[in-house]
């Protein structure tokens, strides 16, 4: 049984704490919500965002790697969707006015060219990406201090709220055991490889396929797919420059205004 009115409040609570830039108590600690509801809260927050002319364009994972795990106290993969709204334009200098708490982390992203829905094989994902690249994500939970617990963080759609992505290259590329710096300023803030992300980033998006499926949401042609940080997060703050480079696959920068 699906709880309608207590789907929406939930929903209301998480979008507007987005949009007045201002975070919210736990909704666990008030409310009684299974990991079901929460998907549902998540769903409703999003079509939220679609009503206010928003497109979906992409799949987040979540909790694919042990370091975001341990950073986190969450030890569940999740999911979250992405939108038009969220993807910043790369090497662009961005504001912070309209984030709460952002951190940011490395990532690796894919695009597909075809469908993909259910229990797939590796060999299934690969042959369904057009190409993949380095990426950045922020992540901004409307979470008091960025606490959450498992269904807390999935109903706020997984902490999204924005993504850069580099070139995209050949999906016949190694991924299975690169090199990933994040840097600030050009240091290196956060260091880590492609294999952190469950083994290879390849099982991310067989775990995509199938997650999104059980929600009826099957990964259309032309998804964006990021398959989890590979590195612990760090936070934004003005100023700053933050670049990732992924070994073989280049890499992606961001600016922060001062
Ligand atoms: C939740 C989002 C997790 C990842 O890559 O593991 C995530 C959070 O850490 O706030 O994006
Ligand atoms: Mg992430």
């Amino acid at each position: 049984m699906t709880h309608k009115p207590l789907i929406d409040t939930c929903a209301a609570i998480l979008d507007d704490a987005q949009h007045t830039v201002t975070s919210t108590p736990q909704l666990s600690a008030s409310h009684e919500f299974s990991l079901d509801d929460a998907y549902a809260i998540q769903a409703a927050v999003l079509e939220r965002r679609l009503a206010r002319g928003e497109r979906r364009v992409g799949m987040k994972m979540g909790f694919t790697s042990r370091a975001k795990m341990v950073q986190m106290g969450v030890s569940e993969m999740i999911w979250g969707r992405l939108t038009d709204a969220m993807m910043l334009e790369e090497g662009s200098s961005i504001s912070l006015e309209g984030f709460i708490h952002p951190r940011i982390e490395p990532e690796v992203a894919f695009l597909l060219k075809d469908r993909l829905e259910g229990d797939v094989t590796l060999l299934q994902a690969r042959r369904a990406v057009e190409a993949v690249a380095p990426a950045l994500e922020i992540i901004d939970s409307r979470y008091e201090n960025f606490k959450f617990s498992l269904e807390d963080v999935v109903a706020d759609n997984s902490s999204s709220a924005g993504v850069v992505l580099g070139r995209w290259s050949s999906p016949d590329t190694d991924l299975e055991n690169l090199g990933v710096v994040m840097s600030f300023d050009g240091e290196p803030e956060r260091i880590g490889s492609t294999a952190a992300i469950l083994g290879s980033p390849w099982r991310s998006l067989v775990a995509a396929a199938r997650l999104s499926a059980s929600r009826g949401e099957p990964l259309e042609p032309g998804t964006i797919v990021l398959a989890g940080g590979a590195t612990a997060a760090s936070y934004l703050r003005p100023g700053l420059h933050v670049r990732v480079e992924v070994e073989g696959l280049g890499r992606a920068d961001l600016k922060v205004d001062g």
